[in-house]
């Protein structure tokens, strides 16, 4: 790393203290920043990177809330306002237990020069709880969403913060929490959060957006080597949001899908994942990856284990960070890997990272593969503000430009750089440059 950022590094670590998942995040960009810094000394004149790594704004509450035994049940929410550079605050919501203040600044970091990243006016931002979804009734989840809204309205809004969904958040959490935002400040405020439902200021494709664009940005990495989806063979981790709509588009477009997750363990399924058979399982019934393989003949579930330990030519890790190590890398490479699309956001660890490029494997990395989903979110405030709605069609084309926009932009970026082909610098290099000049412009704040 550049001896000039070394040093801001270290204070960035020493100020955020038990932090491991920011750490890592903030490390992999400084690792690809000192040649930009070459060019514009102005940025380390202003202190734009030290800016950067300091949020604007750290929300923690309580949230209290009673389950259906009438027992009182205390959780702690959080909303990160990291950077309002380029457009009000944007990113999801994530309810899972493992959350905590290091999670939720990695995600909010990562979000900033992801959104940069799509070229819509949005900045960066990120929250959640360490309310564990699993297991809870439908009103109970209510329940906990209005108490979680009770405190966060006060923060967010159309021209100031955008919240959405991420793991354990989606549109039911949404609409719980719309409701309630509705009902605090008696105004239907379409564009206070994403992820809506169709029929109440939601937009088409959203669900599918990030899943999509995973596998549209892998597309184009594929074509620079002459190659597509047709015909690979692919492993997906996960099977939420982002996984099953990645497993339907990598299909769409001739893949096998032949392996995916959840906590628990993996299904491997040779003749390629149902889609509507998952979707059964896991959206309606909201159930476990093993009643998948309970139903169809032919498919072995595996209790446990990594799914990495199947082979494929294309990745698509699509469930959680640091889910893919350097073991798991190594062992994937050796059977032939050609590919990885990041669906999730920091799945693969820095080793496996380093794997993959030492490799020569394809690698894009998630705040570029995964953009998808944060772009069409900025479609839905389009629409909102608009009062319009578009067809699935038209908001399709527009996410296709917008992925292929992002490989292209990586792309063009590593080149300029002097490394063809290196998507983690592009992405890191592409989003930082148009926020830092954003900040440049704006004056010290
Ligand atoms: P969902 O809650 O819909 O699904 C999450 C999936 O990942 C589930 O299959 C879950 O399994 C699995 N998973 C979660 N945590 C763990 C863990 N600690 N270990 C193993 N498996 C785990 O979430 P999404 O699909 O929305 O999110 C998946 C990833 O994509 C996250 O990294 C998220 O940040 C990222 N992302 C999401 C976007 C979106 O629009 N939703 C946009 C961009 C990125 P189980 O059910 O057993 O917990
Ligand atoms: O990580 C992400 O980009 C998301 N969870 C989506 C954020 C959004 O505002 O749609």
């Amino acid at each position: 790393m550049d001896a000039r950022l070394e040093a801001i590094r270290d204070t960035v670590l020493a100020r955020n203290p038990g932090e491991a998942e920011f750490h890592q995040a903030v490390v992999e960009v400084f690792e690809s920043l000192g040649p930009v810094h070459d060019r514009h000394p102005e940025f380390l004149d202003a202190a734009i990177l030290e800016r950067l790594c300091e949020p604007e704004r750290q929300i923690i509450f309580r949230v209290p809330w009673t389950d259906d035994a009438g027992r009182v049940q205390i959780n702690r929410g959080f909303r990160v306002e990291f950077n309002s550079a380029l457009g009000p605050y944007k990113g999801g919501l994530r309810f899972h237990p493992s959350v905590y203040l290091g999670i939720v600044k990695f995600l909010g970091f990562e979000q900033i020069f992801k959104n940069a990243l799509t070229g819509m006016p949005i900045g960066g931002g990120k929250g959640g709880s360490d309310f564990d979804p699993r297991g809870r009734s439908d009103a109970e989840v209510m329940r906990f969403c209005q108490s979680f809204m009770t405190e966060l309205y006060r923060h967010i809004g159309e021209y100031t913060d955008v919240p959405a969904g991420d793991i354990g958040v989606g549109g039911r959490e949404i609409g719980y929490l719309f409701g309630q935002y509705k009902r605090i400040t008696n105004r239907y405020e379409s564009g206070v959060l994403t992820g809506k439902g169709i029929s109440w200021g939601g937009s088409l494709v959203r669900p599918e957006a990030t899943g999509f664009g995973t596998v549209i940005f892998t597309q184009e990495m594929l074509k620079t080597r002459g190659a597509s989806f047709d015909g690979q063979r692919v492993v997906v981790s996960g099977s939420g949001n982002v996984a099953i709509n990645a497993i339907a588009k990598a299909r769409s477009l001739g893949a096998t899908v032949v392996a995916c997750s959840d906590s628990s363990g993996y299904i491997v399924d040779e003749a390629g994942i149902d889609v509507g058979l998952l979707r059964e399982v896991k959206e309606v019934e909201r159930g476990r990856l093993k009643d998948y393989a309970v139903r169809r003949p032919g498919v072995s579930y595996v209790d446990g284990g990594s799914v990495w330990d199947v082979d494929a030519t294309v990745a698509l890790p699509c469930a959680t960070q640091n889910e893919l190590d350097g073991g798991a890398a190594a062992r994937l490479v050796r059977g032939g890997l050609l590919a990885v699309g990041e669906g999730a956001n920091m799945p693969s660890t820095r080793d496996a990272v380093a794997v993959f490029q030492e490799a020569g494997v394809l690698f894009g990395p998630g705040k570029a593969a995964n953009a998808g989903g944060v772009a069409t979110s900025a479609l839905e405030m389009q629409q909102n503000a608009s009062r319009d709605s578009w067809s699935f069609e038209h908001t399709e084309e527009r996410l296709t430009d917008i992925m292929v926009g992002i490989h292209h932009r990586c792309a063009a970026t590593a080149d300029e750089y002097g490394e063809p082909g290196n998507y983690v610098l592009g992405a890191n290099i592409g989003g930082f440059v148009k926020v830092a000049e954003a900040m440049l412009a704006q004056g010290l704040i």
